[in-house]
């Protein structure tokens, strides 16, 4: 009699701890033996103004990225003015609390200010200056941070959907060169700052490929890069597991970091037949693309969870090539998703729901270390 009850005992408490496991263990503790686990910071947590979000930040995360207040239209806003109060802010906040700290983003067409295309007179800018502007730029903001930020997202999105540079104005008055002289200037501004490429869809083959010729380009000029940044804006089922590990494979052959920098799944119905961040496309709300306003449903909470489970196995397997895994933002409720593609949604993306608690998602991620 005493060895079952003993065996029952001893099950009872495995399985109490496992729950328990999940509750206690943060997301940076889970992970620490893989890789860091970072989230993007919007200006009012950069601000620390609530508690429960700081708390909830420095408790889970180990890196930070700033969501909009690193991007050229805050930091150089003028020609001569540069703006670094909410960068020196996040950096305390990070420091504080021992957090690697990424720059988002140096050069990106999206986010950035009237001037940077214009001379005085209103005329657009040659190759020259547009180059001048770029060294300023990036020398200036990488150089104030030399030591302290850890890492940049030295140039954001210069790829079309088919693998071809976008036609951004940089790409029409600069060439290919533009890239390959962002990453001289921040590396020439701190030789020992991580550099990355960071870009949505890079799971696509052919923006996968268009991704390592950049890659590959820089190497072959001998100019430093170390990493690619996958956004990951993903859905239930896009991209495929299948897909995440091909490309895992490949950008990691070409000698960089992996780097999941935007994580996100949306659960709502795409008016896309594929994911994508394109800020520019927008569409119009109703009710059926817009099924759950109230609350989701315990289905589509498990699809959710499955989904998280599965990525992170995934990630899990290919932890050698891996660096860190960021997620869009803290809670469902701060999601960029709930207004894009379309405005006044309501999605939930994230782990944290809108009450700040942890998922069955957020289970679900940190078993998958566990298991
Ligand atoms: O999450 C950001 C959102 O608050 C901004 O309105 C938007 C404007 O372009 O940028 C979002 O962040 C983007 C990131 O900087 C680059 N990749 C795509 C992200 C989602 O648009």
């Amino acid at each position: 009699m005493k060895k079952p009850l003993t065996l029952i005992l001893a099950v009872l408490a495995l399985l109490g701890q496992s729950s328990l496991f999940a509750q206690k263990t943060s997301l940076k503790d889970a992970f620490k033996d893989k890789f860091l686990m970072g989230v993007a910071v919007n200006r009012y947590q950069i601000n620390q103004s609530n508690k429960k979000e700081t708390d909830l930040i420095t408790s889970q995360f180990n890196a930070l990225t700033a969501e909009n207040d690193m991007k050229w239209m805050h930091m150089h806003p003028k020609k001569n003015t540069f703006n670094f109060e909410q960068a020196h802010k996040l950096l305390k906040l990070a420091k504080a609390n021992n957090m690697f700290v990424v720059g988002h983003t140096l050069v990106w067409h999206s986010q950035l200010a009237p001037w940077v295309f214009k001379t005085v007179n209103g005329d657009t800018i040659d190759n020259l200056e547009l180059t001048h502007r770029i060294e300023k730029h990036i020398s200036t903001i990488v150089g104030k941070y030399k030591g302290k930020i850890d890492a940049w997202d030295v140039v954001n999105e210069a790829l079309a959907e088919d693998g071809s540079y976008r036609k951004s104005l940089f790409f029409q008055i600069g060439g290919e060169a533009f890239i390959e002289n962002a990453f001289r200037f921040a590396h020439a501004a701190d030789p020992d700052a991580e550099l990355y490429y960071n870009d949505y869809n890079l799971i696509d083959a052919k923006k996968r490929d268009g991704a390592i010729r950049i890659i590959n380009s820089l190497k072959s000029k001998n100019i430093k890069i170390d990493g690619v940044g996958v956004q990951a804006h993903w859905s239930l089922d896009e991209p495929s597991i299948e897909d995440i590990e091909t490309a895992i494979e490949m950008y990691a052959q070409t000698g960089v970091k992996v780097m999941f920098t935007e994580l996100d799944i949306s659960v709502l119905p795409s008016p896309w037949n594929s994911p994508t961040a394109d800020v520019s496309v927008r569409f119009e709300n109703n009710p059926a693309m817009d099924p759950y306003p109230n609350g989701l449903p315990d289905s589509v909470q498990d699809q959710l969870a499955k989904r998280y489970a599965d990525i992170f196995k995934l990630f899990n397997k290919h932890s050698d090539k891996i660096g860190r895994v960021t997620f869009w933002g803290l809670h469902d409720g701060l999601s960029w998703k709930n207004n894009f593609p379309i405005r006044g949604r309501t999605d939930y993306t994230l782990l944290f729901d809108r009450e700040m608690k942890p998922k069955k998602a957020f289970n679900a991620v940190i078993h998958t270390v566990k298991d």
